[in-house]
């Protein structure tokens, strides 16, 4: 595995490269145009510029998250194709550049969704949490301001405004897209950008839903094992792989992690490891990432990576803001690097007493 962190551009994370240079193993970064929006074509100047940028500070580019998806695809809109085409264009060039692992979602309109973005733990940490209730209670315009004002006018990646602005029109245009429908169109999707994949040995890298449910009537279907094997076998190519996100699939208790992982080897290109805490059925917090503090077991989790001979990126992900740091919630840099110190520990173990 290559151990990263997730970094947003110099113009809007609060964490620098020179800092996550100094994370021990940490040797790449994932990153993205962060103010491209859906649709846009990805220049091959702007990603060339990207990368010299992460390699001047001594790492390299080791993916994107997210090249995203527009929503004219995923509801299967009759001007779909002017958007593949552009997706594919996009693609070209982030092959051009020499890069080979390319992050993205299937979700309807949002990305994530959390009710709380800085809920109090004992030890005086913020996370990220969900609560079914309060969520329900939420119409989805309520949802976007919720996660704004929460976020210190810093941007969240997935909330981009521009997205937002037409929360109502893009919900409509779902009101016929079941999940078989999603399904169909995420197939007629991959089917099409499969030939440019394989050109350059782009590994596609679907990020599962988050929660692991339907949320605010939205159909979702990258959410256990049975829909994500539906999904790499309906389009069976190596290039049309997973991102395996613990705190996601997570989500749902029924997910039994270690068992998905073994059941997508090969098919695995990239790995978010996290925690999280069950207080009751419809409440969960982000916890630390160590195992005794949440509900994961974390080394079964890393154990069934290395049993697979996952060799990809990794990255920890969310984390808690600790030490009173500022940063984007759930992007700091002192617990994720205190992740990454962990996932490394229990990995050089794995490797000691597996090898
Ligand atoms: C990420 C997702 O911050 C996060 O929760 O794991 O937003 C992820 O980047 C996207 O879903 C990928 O498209
Ligand atoms: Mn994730």
């Amino acid at each position: 595995m290559q151990m990263t962190m997730r970094w947003f551009g110099d113009q809007y994370d609060t964490v620098k490269l020179w800092q996550i240079r100094q994370v021990p193993g940490v040797t790449g970064v994932i990153s993205t145009l962060y103010g491209s929006v859906p649709g846009e074509v990805w220049q091959l100047r702007d990603i060339l510029a990207l990368k010299s940028e992460i390699e001047a500070a001594g790492l390299s580019l080791s993916g994107i998250e997210s090249l995203n998806v527009h929503d004219s695809i995923k509801a299967g809109l009759s001007d779909r194709d002017v958007y593949i085409d552009n997706y594919i264009e996009s693609l070209k060039n982030i092959g051009e550049a020499g890069l080979h692992m390319v992050c993205y979602n299937f979700m309807p309109v949002f990305d994530w969704t959390r009710s709380e973005l800085a809920r109090v733990r004992p030890d005086g940490s913020t996370v990220f949490a969900y609560n079914q209730e309060a969520v329900d209670a939420l119409v989805p315009e309520e949802m976007f301001d919720r996660v704004n004002s929460g976020a210190d006018g810093i941007l969240m990646p997935g909330w981009e405004p521009e997205r937002m602005a037409h929360v109502k029109e893009l919900f409509e245009i779902y009101r016929d897209v079941d999940e078989e429908k999603l399904f169909d169109n995420l197939k007629y999707f991959l089917e099409r950008i499969m030939p440019v994949c394989n050109e350059y040995d782009i590994k596609m890298a679907i990020h599962p839903d988050d929660p692991a449910w339907s949320v605010f009537g939205l159909p979702r279907i990258i959410t256990n094992k049975a829909n994500i094997l539906r999904m790499t076998g309906m389009v069976d190519d190596v290039h049309n792989g997973v991102t395996f996100c613990a705190g996601s699939y997570g989500t749902n208790p029924e997910n039994d992690l270690p068992d998905m992982i073994r059941s997508l080897k090969g098919r695995i290109h990239f790995a978010h490891v996290r925690n999280l805490k069950f207080n009751s059925p419809g409440d969960f917090e982000e916890s630390a990432h160590l195992s005794s503090d949440g509900s994961f077991d974390m080394y079964e989790i890393m154990l069934a990576l290395y049993d697979i001979g996952f060799d990809g990126p990794i990255r920890p992900d969310h984390g808690r803001m600790i030490w009173g740091e500022k940063a984007m919630p759930g992007y700091g840099l002192y617990d994720r690097a205190l992740g990454v110190a962990y996932l490394n520990g229990l990995w050089e173990a794995i490797q000691k007493t597996h090898g």
